[in-house]
């Protein structure tokens, strides 16, 4: 994609002293890790993401779903940043009041570079107990420096807490549960503020957060969003760039900052 679409962000992008950056599940995609909507596979495809990211589905077979967690850590675990998220990186570099928001619990950005995304719906590297939420360590996979772990493919038993014996769970957000309201309130409060809001690689289906780029367009804040289909969004959005994050927001950079590396 050239023409005057990429011309018109690139021309907020430079304007703008104060973007925010929201992204979903599209903006891992072209890091393998698998988008929500995606199909699962193996043993997973029996099940509706949506229906195992619940803590009913933890207390009806909490193997189950702490399997599926592994399996899905040990995903990111082999996946690498791709040229969005750095290209994410290059935009903060370059304004550093970017707040990036995301609904991602991989950590590719910040391997990607951006040291503390808004984590709206929590991580898969920060499990704490289902009962008195302690902490807890990672299951001690291989040490860094060694080849991420075989992909786990089934129903995993999920540590002890080391307090109180309960089951540890994962340290993300469920549905039916509320998201953190220090995350809630720094996304809020930063898209209330924006001058631009970037929205990459989100279905904008899932609430509250689907609400935050609406925020920033009440607010008259443009609204330019990356996304190879239309969606909800695209009402408000005064740019909507069609194609892979991977490839848009690298040129998005380039368009805002002819002489920027892109990351
Ligand atoms: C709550 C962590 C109450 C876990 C997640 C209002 C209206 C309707 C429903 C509700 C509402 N308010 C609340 C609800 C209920 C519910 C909800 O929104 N349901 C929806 C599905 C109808 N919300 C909740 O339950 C929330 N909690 O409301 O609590 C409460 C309040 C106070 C006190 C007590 C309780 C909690 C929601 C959070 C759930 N946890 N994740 C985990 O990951 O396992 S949500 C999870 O799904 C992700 O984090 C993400 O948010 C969402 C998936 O959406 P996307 O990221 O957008 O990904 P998706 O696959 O959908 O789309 C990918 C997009 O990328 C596509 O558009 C595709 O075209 C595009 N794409 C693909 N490839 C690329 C690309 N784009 C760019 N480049 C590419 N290469
Ligand atoms: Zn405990």
């Amino acid at each position: 994609m050239t023409g005057p679409e990429l011309a018109e962000a690139g021309r907020l992008l430079a304007a703008a002293r104060r973007p925010v950056v929201f992204t979903g599940a599209g903006m891992s995609a072209e890091s393998g890790v698998p988008t929500f909507r995606d199909a699962q596979t193996g043993l997973w495809q029996r099940y509706d993401p949506q229906e195992l990211a619940t803590p009913a589905a933890f207390r009806a077979d909490p193997a189950l779903v702490w399997g599926w967690y592994e399996a899905r850590r040990h995903g990111v675990l082999r996946a690498r940043p791709n040229p969005g998220h750095r290209a994410v990186a290059a935009i903060q570099a370059r304004l550093p009041e970017t707040v990036v928001i995301t609904q991602n619990v991989d950590d590719l950005h910040e391997r990607g570079g951006v040291p503390a995304p808004v984590r709206l719906h929590g991580s898969l590297f920060a499990p704490r107990c289902s009962a008195c939420a302690r902490p807890a360590s990672l299951p001690s996979d291989l040490p860094p420096s060694a080849d991420p772990p075989e992909p786990h493919d089934g129903p995993l038993d999920p540590p002890a807490c080391g307090g109180c014996g309960a089951p540890v769970r994962p340290g993300v957000v469920w549905f039916g549960e509320a998201l953190p309201s220090a995350a809630l309130d720094a996304a809020v409060e930063a898209a209330s503020g924006c001058d631009l809001l970037l929205t990459v690689g989100t279905s904008a289906l899932v609430h509250p957060a689907a609400e935050i780029p609406l925020v920033a367009a009440r607010l008259g804040a443009p609204v330019v969003q990356v996304n190879p289909v239309p969606t909800p969004l695209d009402a408000i959005c005064a740019v909507n760039l069609r194609g892979p994050a991977g490839e848009m927001l690298p040129a998005l950079v380039r368009a805002a900052w002819p002489d920027a590396d892109a990351g």
